[in-house]
Order: C-alpha cells, then structure tokens, then sequence
C-alpha cells in the first residue's frame, strides 16, 4: 500500500467507510477553494440551471430561492471538466492514491460533482445507498467525498451507518417512481444508527458504495462544499448509463486497462437517470408521495 495503513484498511472493510486527512495538498486545496469562490460569484447573474455537461444538462445548478443577493450554487456538474484543479484532485491525488489502495492496484474513474451547502441552504440528502444509482458488474466502487470546506456537526456533515455495506441492497423505487431515498422505515432505522463525519478541510471520507449514508441541511453560518468522485476497480463494468456523463468515464487513475471484466450475483431495479442537474430534483419526488399520500 501507498498511503493508507493496515489498520486504515481494515477499519474501510469493517465499517464501510473511512476519513483520511490531508487527501490533497494545501496548494491544491486552495486553488479548489477559489475556483469554486468564482464559480458562486458567476451564478449570481443567472436565475436557472446553466452551462452544458456532455448530455446538454446543465453544469451548474441553483438552490430554490437562488438570487443574485444570495447565491444559491448547490451543485456542480462534472468539475473535472472545466477545472484543472479539480481534474488533477480527481487523478492525481493522495485521495486517488488511498483509492488505489483499497480497490486497486486498477483504478478507474467513474463520475464526479461538487455537492455545495451554502448557509441558510435548504439542500438536504436523503438516506441511500450509490450502488442502486450506479450498478456494476461488481461492487468495489468507492465514493470519495474531498472536503473542500471544513465539515463540522452543523454545517451539513455526511451522516453514515458503519457496517451496512456488508447488508441488503435498498430500492430507491417506492410506487412506481425513482426516488433516490430508501423507504421511510429504512431510514428511521438509519437515523438511529448514524455516524457524522465531520474533519477538516482537505480531508476525505472514502465510502463503499453500498454503505448507507445521507446529510441534513447546513444550519451553520459556514459553506460545505464537497467535491464528490466515484470510483471502480478497473475490472468493474457499468450497468447502467451514468447520470453524470463525462468525457473522462472509464480513465484509467492508477494501474492499467486489462480488459477482464469481474462479477457478482446480485438483482436490483435499474435506476432512471436525472432529466435534471441534479439528484436533489429526484429527491424530491419522496416528499412529493408523502405530501400526495397525506
Ligand atoms: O452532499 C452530501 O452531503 C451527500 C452526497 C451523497 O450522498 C452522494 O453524492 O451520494
């Protein structure tokens, strides 16, 4: 191993999940920091979604309630693409490096967006689980999740259930229609349940791809932005289309290109790919049921 230790290893195994600081260097993590510092200042002159990614959704998407006073950026689409910054975080990295370590010594990359929770933001996540999202032959995905900003317990803080990548696969269909979240019985048990990873600036939490995990809104004063990249041993071959597509899909990080594809017995519901800039949008769709049912 490169980076990580023994322990570090087996505590990902274990629990699903594991927080490595300093996955990027100073220089890096400020040139991350003001790329996105100019990123909020654009969005100030638009009122929608805006810019292009691969499939013609936009790049750039906007909290409800987004104005020029108070910008509301609460997603960017594929950084790596128009960022030098963030493509050099997503290949090159200490975090690309601890990815190796886990599911190498083949590494390639799958999709990136920067999850962003400005203060006063509504933007929660619900609990869910990325495999159902981004089904493959096998399961060595990981989600690495580059804290840009310092997270802390009331700023938005990704909340995980240790252990559950090693449990069932949870549907995000509920009454015919993709929600993104599992069941409300599901996620009662997850609340209980939950871990905050809360760590600062620069450092990451590289999350299995079936562990449950979700995030409440940012209640503090502070921004989180967090610079999300999903990963796969190279022997890995999607399922599904990706909902986030780039033209980096599929390069090789760490290691090299072998051709072989690896599987696992499993059955799950395809998932449906945002119309949208983001999943937030889907998200929705579960109060919606709920407000429907009430
Ligand atoms: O932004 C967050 O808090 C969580 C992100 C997440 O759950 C995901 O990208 O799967």
């Amino acid at each position: 191993m490169k980076v990580l230790n023994e322990k570090q290893y087996e505590q990902f195994w274990t629990d699903g999940y594991l927080v490595v600081e300093n996955a990027v260097s100073g220089d890096l993590l400020q040139a991350m920091q003001a790329e996105f510092g100019a990123w909020v200042e654009a969005s100030r002159e638009h009122s929608e979604p805006y810019g292009d990614t691969l499939d013609g959704r936009p790049r750039f998407d906007l909290e409800p309630g987004h104005s020029s006073v108070k910008p509301g950026l609460r997603r960017v689409n594929a950084p790596v693409e128009v960022s030098q910054a963030y493509f050099d975080a997503m290949a090159s990295s200490r975090m690309t490096d601890c990815v190796a370590d886990l599911i190498g010594p083949n590494v390639k990359f799958h999709h990136s967006k920067i999850n962003s929770k400005l203060p006063g933001g509504e933007t929660a996540v619900k609990w869910h689980q990325d495999f159902p999202f981004t089904p493959h032959s096998n399961d060595d995905l990981i989600t690495a999740l580059l804290m840009v900003d310092e997270v802390t317990l009331d700023n938005g803080p990704l909340e995980v259930v240790p252990g559950s990548h090693k449990g069932d696969i949870y549907g995000l269909w509920h009454d015919g229609v993709f929600t993104g979240a599992v069941a409300d019985k599901v996620a009662d048990d997850c609340q209980r349940k939950a871990v905050t990873c809360a760590a600062p600036a620069g450092s990451v939490c590289l999350m299995h791809t079936r562990l449950l995990h979700g995030s409440a809104a940012n209640v503090s004063t502070r921004s989180r932005n967090l610079f999300i990249c999903v990963y796969s041993a190279e022997d890995a071959v999607p399922c599904s289309s990706n909902p986030m597509p780039t033209s980096y899909e599929g390069l090789v990080v760490r290691g090299e290109k072998t051709n072989r594809i690896r599987s696992l017995a499993y059955s799950i519901e395809l998932p449906q790919k945002p119309t949208t800039a983001s999943f937030f949008d889907q998200q929705a769709k579960s109060d919606k049921l709920v407000s429907e049912v009430a």
